[in-house]
Order: C-alpha cells, then structure tokens, then sequence
C-alpha cells in the first residue's frame, strides 16, 4: 500500500500535467459558501477534475464534483480546491488531508483553509468572518495516525504550537481590520450540536464550531506549509438563539456571503 506521502505526491504530478503549472505558491480549500465568491479572484487558466487525480475521493453532495482551478493573483500562482470531502462523509483522516497533501507536494507553501461553521458568540451572527486562532479538533482522529511519515517530513508527533500562522493572521488582520479571530472547535458531524455540547464548546474556550479544517490543517502543517483558516459564521450555534439551525438558513447564509467574501479574498491574497 502506497502511503499518503507518495500518493501525495503522484497525483500532484498528474495534476502538473493536466494543469500545465509547475509549482503552485498558494492553496485555498474553498469551503460552502466560498466558491461562488472565489470568482471574483479572476478567471482560471486551467481546471482539474479531482476524480481524475489519484487518491481523491468524490464529494457526496450531489452536483458538487471536486475540481481543481488554476489562476494567477498578482505574482502567485494559486489553487483553488472544491469539493472538500469530510469525516462524516465516510472517510478516513487520510481521505479528508490528500487535496492539501497534494497541493503541498505540488509546491504550495501557503494554504488557506475556508469554511462555513456555527457561531458560539452572539455578537458574530450570520455572515460574520473570523479567522482562526487555533483549534481544538473533537474528532478524535488524526491525519498523522498510521506510517511514519517518510523523510525529509518530521515526526508523526508534529508541534501545533504555531498551527495557524502568527504571521499570516496578522496580515489578514492588517488587511482586514473588520475580521476578528476565533477557536475553531472541529467536532465530527453530520449532525448538529446540542446546546449542551456548544455550551461545553464555550466553556473550552471555542467561539467557532464545524465539521472540516481541523485535519487538513494538522496535515498541512506537519508538511511544512502557513496555513490561514478562514471561518464564514452561517448560524449561531444550537442553543445560542432561541431558533432551531435549518441547513436551509445555512446555505441561504452563505449565498447572501458569498460576493463580498470575493473581496475578501481579493484583499487578503497579496498580503499572504
Ligand atoms: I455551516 O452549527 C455549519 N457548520 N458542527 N455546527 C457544526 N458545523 C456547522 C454548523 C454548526 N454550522
């Protein structure tokens, strides 16, 4: 069995040929919500269907095969990655790091993780973007579990001190001023909070919960990448309001986000 390492990088040669792009500077998984503001960054030079590189797995959600676009930002080249897959998807950890294994194998040092979560605090309501702090990873799994990772990457045992760039935080902030940061609490899903759950999410110390980001993170750490996360706050989380979460009222959310989180990106991306 080949391991996450060497399929990493074999569907990043593959992606090389399909794309024409030697060397990627930048990744951005694109989360729900994301992708239709993505465009705002300009119009992609090539695209990738994810189902023809090896060790990718299709997202579930019907109508949303995974892709990979290539454009150019100022001087950067940049992928953009949809169709993230999750955990409660029925994947492994493995499964769920390999788009940002491969974009890392690939070149990018500077991956930004984007997602729609639940929001802890009420004066972050819908439509609020927060960039992430630091994590706490409820999934009680990890991309690291299994083979020693090969050289020249480090230890299974990687540090998470700096998990989410000091560095890259601090110049979206500057880029940014209106973002605030938040804990990312990355629980499993698919379903929902109770409130006693978000209520213990609190009391942790979280101010963001979701169901992505936490492993492709570690992982993308571990390789050696900054890594930048990106929360759109798509509900207040279970118990938080009076009203009961609709996954309707979430994607309604993200759709009314979707154009100025292009902006967003217009604005940060040189900065990185
Ligand atoms: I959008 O309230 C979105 N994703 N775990 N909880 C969790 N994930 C989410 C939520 C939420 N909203």
């Amino acid at each position: 069995m080949t391991n996450a390492y060497e399929l990493a990088d074999q569907a990043a040669d593959e992606l090389r040929v399909r794309s024409g792009v030697d060397a990627y500077d930048i990744a951005i998984v694109l989360g729900s919500g994301w992708k239709e503001g993505a465009a705002a960054l300009g119009q992609p030079f090539a695209e990738v269907a994810t189902g023809t590189l090896r060790g990718f797995v299709s997202p579930t959600v019907l109508g949303h095969a995974g892709q990979i676009f290539s454009l150019r930002v100022g001087d950067a080249t940049v992928a953009l990655v949809s169709g993230r897959v999750h955990l409660y998807e029925g994947n492994n950890a493995h499964q769920v790091a390999h788009p940002v294994r491969t974009l890392i194998a690939a070149g990018a040092r500077t991956v930004v993780l984007t997602n729609a979560c639940g929001g802890i605090d009420p004066t972050k309501g819908p439509g609020s973007v927060v960039v992430i702090k630091d994590h706490i990873n409820l999934t009680a799994t990890s991309p690291m579990e299994g083979d020693v990772p090969p050289a020249p990457f480090g230890s299974r045992f990687v540090d998470l001190t700096d998990l989410y760039s000091r560095r890259l935080r601090a110049a979206a902030l500057a880029a940014a001023p209106e973002l605030s940061e938040g804990v990312y609490v990355g629980f499993r899903g698919p379903h929902y909070e109770t409130p006693a759950e978000i209520a213990m999410a609190r009391a942790m110390g979280g101010t963001l919960v979701g169901m992505s980001t936490v492993l492709e993170a570690i992982a993308a750490r571990h390789m050696g990448a900054e890594v930048l996360g990106l929360s759109l706050v798509s509900n207040l989380a279970a118990g938080v309001a009076d009203a009961p979460l609709s996954h309707q009222e979430v994607l309604e959310a993200g759709q009314a986000a979707a154009s100025s989180l292009g902006g967003l990106l217009a604005r940060l991306l040189p900065v990185l």
